[in-house]
């Protein structure tokens, strides 16, 4: 059975971010995966793809999570990553006052005592708009939208990253950074 528009997206949010080798497929280091490899890797697993539908793949994500390259034979995922082997090299950017992180409020009380840390992830995701910020937490639960003194934080030597898409990336946040 062919799979839905959103399956396709899932799935390529799957490989290109998290469990690339399951499929047989590589990233390099900067995450890009050659695109006529990935049709053959995705069609193994029942995932029939083209070149065209890759291309409205990534026009049509909402988030703009996926970035094709500029001879278009490449593709990658613009954030989120936690597979080891891909290494973006982001540009450090200096963030605006306040940047916005939103999660859910099962997760506060652990939240306060070690901070935001990023988990399974490769960084901690922030946006500049409240509103991302609250659909980002909905996915977790009750959603609640913490804001971060980011340029405080990069004054006083924290690095911030800006993604293809436009997502804000940081490492741990203390919470002495964070306001509820
Ligand atoms: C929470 C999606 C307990 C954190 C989104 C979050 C984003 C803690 C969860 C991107 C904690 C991790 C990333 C602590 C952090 N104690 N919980 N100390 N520190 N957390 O999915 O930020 O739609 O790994 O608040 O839009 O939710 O997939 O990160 O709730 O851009 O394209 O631990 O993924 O993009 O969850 O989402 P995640 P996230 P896509």
């Amino acid at each position: 059975m062919s799979k839905n528009y959103t399956e396709l997206s899932k799935f390529l949010s799957y490989v290109l971010r998290h469990q690339p080798e399951t499929i047989g497929l590589s990233l390099d280091e900067d995450g890009w995966a050659v695109i006529a490899e990935l049709i053959i890797c995705a069609d193994k697993q029942g995932y029939r793809l083209d070149h065209k539908l890759i291309q409205s793949l990534i026009a049509d994500s909402d988030k703009k999570r996926f970035t094709l390259s500029e001879d278009g034979l490449y593709i990658r995922a613009a954030q989120g990553h936690s597979t080891q082997q891909v290494n973006i090299k982001y540009q450090e950017k200096t963030p605006p006052t306040l940047l916005f992180h939103g999660t859910a409020t099962r997760f506060l009380l652990s939240i306060r005592e070690q901070g935001l840390i990023s988990k399974t992830r490769q960084y901690v995701h922030l946006s500049s708009d409240e509103e991302t910020a609250i659909q980002v937490g909905q996915r977790h639960g009750k959603p609640i939208v913490l804001k971060i003194k980011a340029l405080h934080m990069f004054e006083q030597g924290f690095k911030f990253y800006q993604a293809d898409n436009g997502v804000w990336l940081s490492g741990s946040i203390p919470y002495k950074f964070i306001q509820e």
